[in-house]
């Protein structure tokens, strides 16, 4: 009997494993440290599925196991066959209502949160104060639109804490999809209809990830999927409206001759794709809209956000996204002209300091 008791190694070594995959959720990006009520639906059924699924598991284990070792031949008793059980009612009974009442317990919760997690009705109503977010998933990159409010910005989408965000969900070349990992998700962005839903980050809760939440298309859409993040920042809706404000009200003057050198740059091999300024809409949907750039928290979504990475980026897209839609289409840059373009590009700022 001894021998089958596990050795001491083997047990400190599940522990320490136990132990090294708890550290494994991020609070910015752990679908188990919900942040609104969206993320706690889904991560209730999460949590109800895999129990309904490990208690079939071990109980069928138990059985199995129990079965093996019962009837199996012992030494000398050839060729005797246990009683044979098919066709037994009883038992036939059993194993067809267990299922069933296991798929209700499971079925009545899904479906009622599918229910509410699709209630986007808020959305049609006239006069409704709702906030809406247009979303459109490009290669590699996010656009977000306010359209009550005639604002355009990308990579870093901006949401009030404590009330419903109504997202209008797209694409433009591929299908991608739209998660937010802490808050909830994911919602397909197709190319040929517009899908809709929301989310919510509870005030209380965004504190634990300093709020700033990871997003990220779960969708392989191409070489530059891994790298298609962005970023989410919350706060109070003072704050949002006054961001708002100053999107609307942007008129950016460079305020050094280098970056007033830099937007010359900009002007003439930029412009074409990117947007900087309240009016900025013109172009959207080519280029990520700039006109906040310098207040991002990453270049592209991935990189940190720093004039050496700046400098990076512009020398060689390619490098840091592969197949992304800005490399080579412009020519080749010379030191001066990126460290002008630097110097411009980190003064789009609205967020006051
Ligand atoms: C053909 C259109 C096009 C041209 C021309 C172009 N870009 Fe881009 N740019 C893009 C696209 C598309 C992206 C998004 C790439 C991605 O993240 O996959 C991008 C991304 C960027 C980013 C990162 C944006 C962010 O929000 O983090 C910066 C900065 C940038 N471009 C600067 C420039 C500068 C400066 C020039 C001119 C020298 C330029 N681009 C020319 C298409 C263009
Ligand atoms: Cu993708």
């Amino acid at each position: 009997m001894k021998k089958w008791l596990p050795n001491w190694r083997i047990v400190s070594l599940f522990s320490v494993m136990a132990l090294f995959l708890a550290g494994c959720g991020k609070p910015f990006l752990s679908t188990l440290q919900p942040v609104g009520e969206v993320a706690d639906m889904q991560k209730s059924l999460i949590l109800l599925s895999s129990a309904i699924m490990i208690l079939v598991v071990v109980v069928v284990s138990i059985i199995f196991v129990y079965v093996v070792v019962k009837f199996r031949q012992r030494k000398g008793d050839k060729e005797i066959i246990p009683k044979q059980v098919e066709g037994s009612h009883k038992l036939e009974i059993t194993w067809t209502v267990i299922p069933i009442l296991l798929l209700l317990i499971l079925a009545v919760p899904t479906v009622s949160y599918t229910f509410n997690l699709a209630d986007v009705s808020e959305m049609d109503k006239e006069e409704s104060d709702a906030l809406v977010v247009n979303v459109t998933a490009h290669l590699y990159w996010w656009e977000f639109e306010y359209p009550e409010y005639g604002v355009v910005t990308s990579q870093d989408l901006y949401v009030p804490t404590d009330e419903n965000v109504y997202f209008n969900l797209e694409a433009s070349q591929v299908k991608h999809s739209f998660w937010i990992p802490s808050a909830g998700g994911k919602m397909d962005t197709n190319t040929d209809n517009v899908n809709r839903f929301w989310l919510n980050f509870d005030s209380e809760r965004v504190g634990q990830a300093e709020n700033l939440f990871h997003g990220k298309c779960a969708e392989l859409c191409g070489p530059s999927h891994a790298l298609m993040d962005f970023k989410v920042k919350t706060m109070p809706r003072e704050d949002f409206d006054q961001w708002i404000e100053n999107m609307q009200g942007k008129e950016h003057a460079a305020d050094t001759d280098l970056a007033q050198a830099g937007e010359e740059i900009f002007n003439q091999s930029c412009i074409t794709c990117h947007a900087v300024g309240a009016d900025a809409q013109a172009d959207a949907g080519v280029a990520p809209n700039l006109t906040n750039f310098g207040d991002r928290t990453k270049i592209a979504g991935i990189l940190d956000h720093s004039p050496a990475n700046l400098e990076k980026w512009l020398k060689n897209p390619e490098e840091v996204k592969p197949a992304n839609l800005m490399t080579n289409t412009y020519g080749n840059l010379n030191q001066e002209e990126v460290d002008a373009l630097v110097e411009y590009l980190m003064s789009l700022k609205v967020d006051e300091e």
